[in-house]
């Protein structure tokens, strides 16, 4: 027997995929492991304000109870964001925190799996995971490179942070034949800091010509998402080098503290907020809203494109 999916999609989100409008995905994990308690609650409930602002419905995504959420209530954001027990779901934890009615925040990799499953293809969030250093040895390598070649969706980001290991990052993301388009700039963004050293494959500088080249690729018959790379805005940018000291410390006390698998990038990321001082929480803040408006920019653009817009449904 197949059992019905308990995916539950909050009012307003249904409503608009039902006529046509545009929705952005946005993840949890970035809520209960990736920022620390009372701004991780700010933060969901402002980027929330800003797409609608921006006149797209935001659906942030998490699994309650075993329903996976599309569109959460403040009740779930709170909780997602102060409880000490949530799991941090990626592809390979979702039907176990399903079928064991456990809660859980998505990563990219799962909120990707969950937004296509409800019909949105535009999502928003601050970076994505990647090759970690010393993935020779280790292997760790995230979930979210394989979901973006499998996923139609498109995931906003500020690239990746600097922690990671960005050239190897590029090159998996190549291998797998992942578009990756930074907006706006030739070079591909380091999160905290504007530019990475490195090269973007590919680079469009207008939401509408982004919204062309989605279009495009699911005409192709195109299955895997697309990386859009959005430099984090001038002002709230992080100088690199004064980044890489922190970084390289930080990625060596993980090391010798044995700290592997999923727990990786959180503790880091942890570790990175207090050795800035808290500094870096407020770049990631901005970036993160910048991207929920490029997101539903594009969410708008993207649904102009369709054959039937501008029709309402009673035509
Ligand atoms: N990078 C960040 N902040 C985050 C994450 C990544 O700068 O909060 C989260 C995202 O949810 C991402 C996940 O999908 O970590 C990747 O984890 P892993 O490397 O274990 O796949
Ligand atoms: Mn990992």
């Amino acid at each position: 027997m197949t059992p019905v999916l308990p995916v539950i999609v909050r009012d307003d989100v249904r409503d608009a995929l039902a006529r046509g409008g545009a929705v952005v995905a946005l993840e949890t994990t970035i809520l209960s492991h990736g920022m620390p308690y009372p701004r991780n609650l700010a933060v969901a409930r402002r980027v929330e304000a800003i797409v609608r602002d921006c006149g797209a419905v935001p659906a942030t995504i998490a699994v309650m109870d075993g329903a996976i959420r599309v569109g959460l209530d403040d009740a779930a954001l709170e909780h997602l964001a102060t409880a000490g027990d949530v799991m941090k779901l990626s592809r390979a934890d979702l039907p176990y925190a399903v079928a064991m009615q456990r809660t859980g925040a998505t990563t990219v990799a799962a909120t990707m799996i969950c937004a296509h499953l409800a019909g949105i293809d535009v999502f928003a969030t601050g970076g994505i995971g990647g090759v970690h250093r010393g993935a020779e040895s280790s292997f760790d390598i995230s979930a979210d490179l394989h979901e973006l070649a499998r996923t139609p969706v498109a995931v906003v980001c500020a690239g990746a942070k600097a922690l990671l290991d960005l050239p190897k990052t590029l090159e998996v993301l190549e291998t797998l034949g992942v578009p990756v388009v930074t907006y706006g700039s030739d070079i591909f963004p380091a999160f905290w800091s504007r530019e990475s050293g490195l090269r973007s494959p590919l680079r469009i500088d207008e939401p509408d010509a982004l919204a062309d080249f989605i279009v495009t690729a699911r005409a192709l018959g195109m299955t895997s998402g697309t990386l859009v790379a959005q430099p984090i805005p001038a002002e709230y940018e992080i100088d690199a080098a004064s980044m890489r000291m922190r970084i390289d410390l930080a990625v060596s006390q993980a090391h010798r503290e044995g700290v592997t698998g999923k727990a990786v990038t959180p503790w880091l990321l942890d570790r990175l907020f207090r050795l800035t001082d808290g500094a870096s929480l407020d770049a990631n803040v901005a970036l993160v809203e910048n991207n929920a408006r490029l997101a539903a920019r594009l969410a708008l653009a993207i649904r102009a494109r369709r054959p039937d817009a501008g029709r309402s449904r009673a035509d």
